[in-house]
């Protein structure tokens, strides 16, 4: 069981740092603060608006957003990004960030007076996970300038939540008392923005990090990921990659697993847990929750960041040679391990030579969204040469059982149009060069490819003809000479 700690940000103690007149928000003395240069993505759950609203805007989400925009330029190392009308289904304790109207804060009363309550849970001194609910029974408006009760402005106490996703308290409230101007002061007023304490504020918590990095452009296979759907016991997601060429490469490999439901994805997996294997089989690496990981700083300052923080990532050297990757649902005497689609990804950091030559993924497919998806980027700008492939029956060699009899793969360009679709590669127009590349599927019924594909993002999909189901694996090989 996993200990989260919560606090409700209203009528709490406060600490104060008395030579500022911003106040922090305190887990017994350690001060709250997200894990540096991370992305918070807000799931904005407000309606998509049925009438325009006294500043223009025409949906409570779209005054969300401003104030959400209110707060980014002041975040060095932080930023808001949001999923607009989000298909997420507001909750307490699933690690998505939901703002939304209701009666309830997850099923107590709001107090008497009380506009709006942002809920936040944390560990270790680093946020988790929050959630803001705004009072449906108040009667909100988007406006500026003077207060016009008992008409309230939604964007100001937007921006003064949000001020508690910061991770910044009230002055007001605070021993020993702030007397400054503040959009963070516990009571609303006709201060319709930020003031320069709520900035200073904002400044000392995110004002230093690590420094942002770059993952330079380089004509490599970029990176490359792997959808399926994790199952306990031995049908996990199965990520496999090669790393050649003479150097060790840094790479952030990481699985996405409930923040798919922001994608509409309904059966996204809940709690995921990531182990690095190489080709021995010896762990060289696990990760349950990313942000708690001592390197979650250097894998937010490279953008990849997971958006929700029991989703799982590491940042690793490799040394050339083969690696595994399970992906799988957390489980303790607690909490049971469950089935779900997650997403597998390895992230070449480009700090050297050598390249990620080949990624795989092993996975059920099952029918409508649950099949098995790989991902490409070819960065640079000349075309790379590859071989796509989708096998089933080949993997009883290996001991699997329950294949996928006869797959059926489909290549697609980022815009989602049909590259090539293949169901038996020896039907394939080219079929004497997948053989001569030496990537001749062992079974007729298996699927093949062989493209020179320009710079930039693909897909693969895996099926099964005639809606069969069972194991598959999706490869890419990357057919340039190797490093
Ligand atoms: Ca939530
Ligand atoms: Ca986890
Ligand atoms: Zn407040």
């Amino acid at each position: 069981m996993k200990i989260r700690h919560f606090f409700t940000a209203v009528a709490v103690a406060f600490i104060a740092s008395t030579s500022f007149g911003y106040v922090r928000e305190f887990d017994n003395g350690i001060p709250l603060a997200w894990v540096k240069d991370r992305t918070v993505v807000m799931q904005l759950s407000l309606g998509t608006g049925t009438r325009t609203l006294r500043d223009g805007f025409t949906s409570f989400n779209d005054s969300a957003i401003d104030a959400l925009k209110t707060w980014n330029p002041h975040l060095a190392h932080l930023q808001f990004s949001w999923v607009k009308n989000s298909p997420v289904t507001p909750a307490e304790g699933d690690d998505e960030m939901s703002v939304m109207f209701d009666n309830k804060i997850f099923g107590s009363d709001f107090e008497s007076g009380t506009l709006a309550v942002t809920m936040l849970a944390f560990r270790n001194g680093n946020f988790e996970e929050t959630d803001t609910i705004f009072n449906k029974a108040v009667a909100w408006d988007s406006y500026r300038g003077a207060l016009t009760p008992p008409v309230f402005d939604f964007h100001r106490v937007a921006i003064h939540e949000f001020g508690h996703t910061v991770g910044l308290d009230h002055p007001d409230q605070a021993k020993p008392k702030q007397n400054v101007v503040a959009i963070m002061n516990s009571q609303v007023s006709n201060l319709d923005t930020l003031a320069q304490d709520d900035i200073n504020g904002a400044t000392a918590i995110y004002g230093t990090g690590p420094a942002y990095n770059l993952i330079p452009d380089a004509p490599v296979l970029m990176d490359l990921s792997a959808r399926g759907t994790t199952y306990t016991g031995n049908n996990v997601l199965i990520g496999g990659f090669i790393v050649q060429g003479s150097q060790p490469v840094k790479l952030v490999v990481r699985c996405l697993a409930f923040s798919l439901a922001s994608y509409g994805i309904s059966n996204a997996l809940g709690d995921s847990v990531i182990e690095l294997h190489d080709a021995n089989n010896n762990l060289i690496g696990s990760n349950d929750d990313w942000f708690t990981s001592p390197s979650a700083e250097t894998i937010s300052s490279y953008h990849r960041d997971p958006p929700n923080s029991i989703e799982s990532a590491l940042l690793v050297t490799l040394n050339p040679g083969n690696y595994t990757a399970i992906v799988k649902s957390y489980s303790d005497s607690q909490q049971a391990a469950t089935a779900g689609v997650a997403l597998f990804e390895v992230y070449d950091l480009r700090k050297s030579a050598s390249r990620l030559g080949n990624v795989s993924a092993r996975g059920q497919v099952g029918t409508g969204d649950n099949i098995l998806i790989g991902g490409l980027i070819i960065g640079g700008s000349t075309p790379k040469p590859v071989v796509v492939r989708a096998l089933g029956p080949t993997l009883t060699q290996f001991g699997v059982t329950g294949v996928l009899a006869d797959p059926y793969l489909e290549l697609r360009d980022g815009n989602g149009n049909l590259v090539e679709a293949n169901n038996d590669w020896q039907q394939s127009p080219e079929a004497a060069i997948i053989s001569a590349d030496g990537k001749a599927p062992s079974n007729t019924k298996e699927s093949a490819m062989a493209r020179t594909l320009s710079p930039g993002n693909y897909t693969a999909l895996v099926r099964g003809v005639g809606g069969t189901t069972g194991t598959a694996l999706v490869e890419v090989y990357d057919e340039s000479a190797s490093p």
